[in-house]
């Protein structure tokens, strides 16, 4: 295929689109081309050039639920509108009870995993956490959890005096499956210090996945954008999450060719793990400190889904979060390098958007399938782990 196979009307993109016809890696430079250049619809088809090369026409959902444990956290990051305080109007914490009741209501509904974080509650002990995963373990064997931000794995390694990888170790016996991409917002200290400084720095965040990675445990990543950051730190952001990325699959190469070497028949599930996502996630100002800006438009958001897509290129899934981006633009985002729309999600506390102030977000499987094939592309459940899921038809009511 040539360059002129993909139509893009702007000469900047030119070299860009022949590196990625020759699946040739884009550098810091590109990526702010493909900011800057007015041709939006020359960065979507160069995207969904990159998107198809890797998935065909599947788009991928899943049947999830989100479970917000408690918006008690210690910190105060300016772009949050999800956090209270101790004894705050609206202050809340599950039970474990509660979170493994909604674990099990999910289960019976037909979910297949459960997307579990909160905040960081200044009290709550680390058995609080290793008997709410036991719970749903025990009452949903095959559901899989994947749950805690980096930052709460730091949190809790701050509590329970424990390195990450024994706070993983205990997480992953009592139930973990995997871990979500959350709490990386940017990765730059400017941004860090104007808007989310109680939180640990970026280096913090790469530890929890490389040590994640390194025990076998998949994880996503996420970027908050539409702030106060600026378009080169969004194409640093995305750069340190491919770098990250080729560190894991190194070393996960390496364990592999151990292996042959050795002739050791080690099982699959003990190699060492990688992110299987990217999220990029829109900003939503209502309700934060940063409630004044105007949030990302829509066409920035398919920008920057389709330039993520771009940029990194060893990471396999792209996520439009629907509850974010709203369910119109995740559809479109599809024909722009999207290849997930995640999943039913059905409640969700951290973002509401203005006029649906309402925890009880959900889409129907029906309606992801619709969307789906409305955007010309195949739909396919998968599980968190992206392994195709086939359901039985359902029976005929005779
Ligand atoms: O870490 C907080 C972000 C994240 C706002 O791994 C906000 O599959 C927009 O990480 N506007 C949590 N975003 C959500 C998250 C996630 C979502 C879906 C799938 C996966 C996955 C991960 O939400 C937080 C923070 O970065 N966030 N406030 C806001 N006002």
């Amino acid at each position: 295929m040539s360059v002129e196979t993909i139509q893009v009307a702007d000469p900047a993109l030119r070299p860009i689109a022949e590196k990625v016809l020759g699946g040739t890696r884009l550098g810091e430079a590109d990526g702010l081309t493909l900011f800057r250049t007015r041709d939006m619809h020359g960065v979507g088809r160069l995207a969904d050039f990159a998107r198809t090369r890797l998935h065909g026409d599947k788009v991928f959902f899943n049947r999830n639920r989100h479970i917000n444990y408690t918006n008690v956290c210690a910190l105060s990051c300016k772009f949050c509108s999800f956090y209270r305080k101790r004894g705050e109007d609206g202050a809340y914490e599950m039970p474990v009870e509660q979170v493994i009741s909604v674990a099990k209501r999910a289960h019976d509904a037909g979910a297949t995993e459960v997307h579990v974080v909160g905040g960081l509650h200044p009290w709550l002990k680390f058995d609080y956490y290793l008997d709410m995963l036991r719970g749903i373990r025990v009452a949903c064997p095959e559901l899989h959890i994947k749950a805690f931000t980096a930052i709460e794995i730091i949190h809790f390694s701050r509590i329970a005096r424990l390195s990450i990888a024994e706070v993983l170790v205990a997480l992953r016996e009592a139930g973990l499956g995997s871990l979500p991409g959350g709490g990386a917002e940017i990765f730059d200290d400017r941004v860090h210090d104007e808007i989310f400084k109680g939180k640990v720095r970026a280096d913090r965040w790469f530890d929890v996945h490389r040590t994640a990675h390194g025990l076998g445990i998949y994880s996503n990543a996420t970027m908050l954008y539409g702030h106060v950051e600026t378009v080169e730190e969004r194409v640093r952001h995305l750069i340190k999450l491919r770098d990250l990325q080729d560190e894991s699959l190194a070393r996960r190469d390496a364990e592999i060719n151990r292996r042959k070497d050795e002739s050791d028949v080690g099982d699959a599930s003990s190699l060492p793990a990688f992110f299987n996502a990217l999220i990029p996630l829109s900003f939503i100002p209502e309700g934060s400190e940063l409630g004044h800006l105007p949030g990302p438009t829509g066409l920035s958001d398919l920008k920057t889904l389709a330039i993520t897509r771009l940029m990194v290129d060893n990471v396999a899934h792209l996520k439009a979060f629907w509850i974010m981006q709203g369910v119109g633009l995740a559809q479109l985002s599809l024909g722009w390098g999207c290849d997930d729309l995640d999943g039913t999600v059905v409640w969700y506390d951290i973002t509401k958007r203005e006029g649906h102030g309402t925890t009880h977000q959900e889409l129907h499987v029906d309606d992801l399938k619709r969307l789906i094939r409305e955007a010309g592309k195949t739909p396919v459940e998968r599980d968190t782990l992206y392994n195709e899921i086939q359901r039985a038809p359902a029976p005929l009511l005779i």
